[in-house]
């Protein structure tokens, strides 16, 4: 049997994608630049865009975006992600998006949930992501727990989890933050959202403790600050406070990476403070910038899973992102390329 170094945690979701209007996104009450799970009052949007001209189906759920962007970097059989479906054609759809690059799914299915989706609003270089996660909100700890899992869970030696699945089972993240922390593994998770350090703080504050690399980006760093009670509105700032936080491994420092769009993407250690620039895109390759988050965390993850620095990956980061907003949704370039 092959062992997969990094293990993958989030919320598979199909991305239902397509170009909207300023006036769409107000209807909705939406900003330009935000992800949300979807009230009652969003659920029209789906049938909606689904009828749209230029709508697209494309592979999403954060996690499961940087998984895909790892193994389209890492070799064969590196890379396996968890999270749940339905027994549905959205479902086959993921699987077949996930194989295309590799990546091997571990998904739970639920048999009275379809697979969840997210409407992908594109407005100019921003996105506005509406979730619905049907299926994906029934993911269980006793999934990760079988034997068949647990083998792959104890095989690896990095984990990422996307800080959206804390909506969902903040009691998986914390197995596996505990087996991480035990077998001192890196354990990495991703702020996903703005709302997720506010609305989930307890879940947060609560697996924060098992948290080697913290990474994130501006808004998202930001919504940490106020939520918590920094007044310091500077970044670094509130990045210092997350690496003060108890750690439950005591062999490794935590580390903040914030990223910042087009700014220079910042990291953070007790000692010191780092900048690195992005190298701008012409806005004419800019096909969307769905999924630029992910596809940074993943070029940062594989570079960690090979053993580079934190410097090193980084760099590998900002340079997959770029690859991936010149593709529509959270994709990547085929014919493969390479760092
Ligand atoms: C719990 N929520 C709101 C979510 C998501 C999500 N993935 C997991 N959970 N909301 C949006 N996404 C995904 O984020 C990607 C872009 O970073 C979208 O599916 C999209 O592919």
């Amino acid at each position: 049997m092959s062992s997969f170094k990094l293990v993958c945690l989030g919320n598979p979701l199909l991305d239902i994608q397509v170009d909207v209007g300023k006036d769409y996104l107000e209807k909705y009450e939406l900003k330009d630049n935000d992800a949300i799970l979807a009230a009652e009052k969003h659920l029209p949007i789906y049938k909606e865009i689904l009828e749209m001209k230029g709508v697209k189906l494309v592979a999403g759920g954060a996690a499961q975006n940087t998984a895909r962007g790892a193994q389209y970097l890492l070799p064969e059989n590196s890379v396996a992600y968890f999270g749940s479906v339905g027994k549905d054609l959205y479902a086959e759809k993921l699987t077949e998006a996930n194989k295309s690059v590799g990546l091997t799914t571990r998904y739970m299915y639920q048999d009275d949930f379809a697979t969840g989706k997210c409407a992908a609003l594109i407005y100019k270089n921003n996105r506005s992501l509406v979730t619905d996660l049907a299926a994906a909100n029934h993911f269980k700890p006793s999934h990760l727990q079988k034997p068949e899992n647990w083998a792959v869970v104890e095989d690896a030696n990095v984990f990422y989890i996307g800080g959206f699945h804390l909506t969902v089972s903040p009691e998986a993240i914390e197995l596996l933050g505990k087996h991480a922390a035990d077998k001192n593994k890196i354990f990495i998770l991703n702020f996903s959202a703005p709302f997720i350090p506010i609305a989930f703080k307890d879940a947060l504050d609560k697996v924060l403790k098992y948290v080697d690399i913290v990474v994130c980006n501006e808004t998202e760093i930001a919504s940490y600050g106020e939520s918590h009670g920094i007044e310091s509105k500077d970044l670094d700032e509130i990045a210092k406070s997350i690496l003060s936080l108890p750690k439950a491994n005591t062999k490794r420092d935590r580390v903040v990476v914030f990223t910042q769009g087009t700014g220079p993407t910042h990291y953070l250690t007790a000692q010191s403070i780092k900048t690195y620039p992005v190298k701008k895109l012409e806005s004419d390759k800019i096909a969307d910038t769905n999924g630029a988050g992910d596809a940074f965390a993943a070029g940062f993850t594989a570079g960690l899973v090979e053993g580079k620095s934190i410097e090193e990956s980084i760099k590998i980061g900002q340079w997959l992102a770029s690859l991936s907003i010149q593709e529509v949704g959270p994709s990547y370039p085929f014919p493969k390329q390479t760092y």
